[in-house]
């Protein structure tokens, strides 16, 4: 993917993920994480399989061919969401390659993307998993569980820990006791960390991973570094918050690019101007129209599969 794209699906994703923000206190915002979200899913092919963590798929989506007003649904719990109105709003299109954290437990995603890559591996096509996680959910056992089983069976996948420094309301540094790209050692297998705020660092680090995978020489370990410009949630005030665990000026992403394409002259102001407003509008119409389509109703949300009625008792 080229350095215009990347840009592209990051301002997209900022732009659709305040807006989501704004209209839905419980949104977990991607804000500040854009690189390494559109860098670690811009390498993918047709055949490849993406398992994002919760927090920002819906780029990794769109950027495969997903539609902007269908996960907007999603986000507000419509009918016409991809989940039609269930499970967490994270759900997207499996048909275009993905499986979305589901279920609610952090951790069970790493299970289902190294399964994954032992189906591909079996498959013999050449195709790789993407899977990414936060830190936090590092520390889940399921870590251990499955980056140890990838790198004993050379699976073709690609770990990305999405470090923006905090679970919850809890720092990284009060539960890592040592950088997580580290661990690699331990399983024999690459370790690589990168400035998770350079989109064209992250992409290269994950293509260089894939590159690895696809010719049957086993997992990576990347750890892009970035950081949370929100709460939680967008109603998170973040009290807990103190200036040891926020750097003043972190990295903008989008701020690195755009002087970027300017500084090597593939873009003028007044272009990145226009893609804003152009993206801007796409995304205001995507919201709009989906809260004003229908809330996900009884029959959607599969209640009668769930609870006894006098029909099916
Ligand atoms: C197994 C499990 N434990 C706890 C939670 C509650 N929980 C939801 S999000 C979250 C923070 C996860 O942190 P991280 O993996 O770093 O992701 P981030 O939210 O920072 O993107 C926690 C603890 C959960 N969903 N699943």
């Amino acid at each position: 993917m080229n350095a215009i794209d990347l840009y592209r699906w990051m301002l997209t994703s900022r732009l659709l993920e305040s807006a989501l923000g704004r209209k839905n206190p419980r949104w977990f915002s991607t804000e500040g994480e854009e690189a390494a979200i559109v860098g670690s899913f811009a390498e993918l092919r047709t055949g490849d399989i993406a398992v994002p963590h919760y927090r920002g798929p819906f780029v990794a989506y769109l950027m495969r061919g997903a539609d902007m007003k269908r996960l907007a649904c999603q986000a507000f719990g419509k009918a016409d969401g991809y989940g039609k109105g269930r499970s967490m709003p994270f759900i997207g299109p499996a048909q275009l390659g993905f499986i979305p954290w589901v279920a609610g437990d952090l951790g069970t995603s790493l299970g289902m993307a190294t399964g994954a890559a032992l189906a591909l591996q079996r498959q013999g096509q050449g195709h790789v998993c993407v899977c990414s996680f936060g830190d936090g959910t590092s520390n889940r056992g399921d870590f251990h569980e499955n980056v140890n089983t990838a790198a004993l069976w050379k699976l073709p996948i690609v770990y990305v820990c999405q470090n923006n420094g905090w679970a919850i309301s809890q720092a990284a540094r009060t539960y890592l006791p040592a950088p997580i790209v580290d661990r690699a050692q331990g399983y024999g297998i690459p370790g690589v960390a990168v400035d998770g705020n350079d989109v064209e660092a992250v992409q290269a680090a994950v293509r260089q991973a894939m590159e690895r995978a696809r010719e049957g020489a086993g997992p990576t370990l990347i750890e892009a570094r970035t950081w949370r410009k929100h709460g939680h949630w967008a109603n998170d005030k973040t009290p807990y918050r103190t200036a040891i665990d926020q750097p003043d000026h972190p990295t903008d992403p989008l701020e690195l690019m755009h002087e970027r394409l300017i500084a090597r002259k593939l873009a003028s102001e007044a272009d990145l101007e226009a893609l804003y407003k152009d993206i801007e509008a796409t995304v205001d119409q995507a919201v709009e129209r989906a809260l004003a389509g229908p809330d996900a109703g009884l029959a959607e949300l599969g209640a009668d599969e769930v609870f006894a009625t006098a029909a099916n008792a």
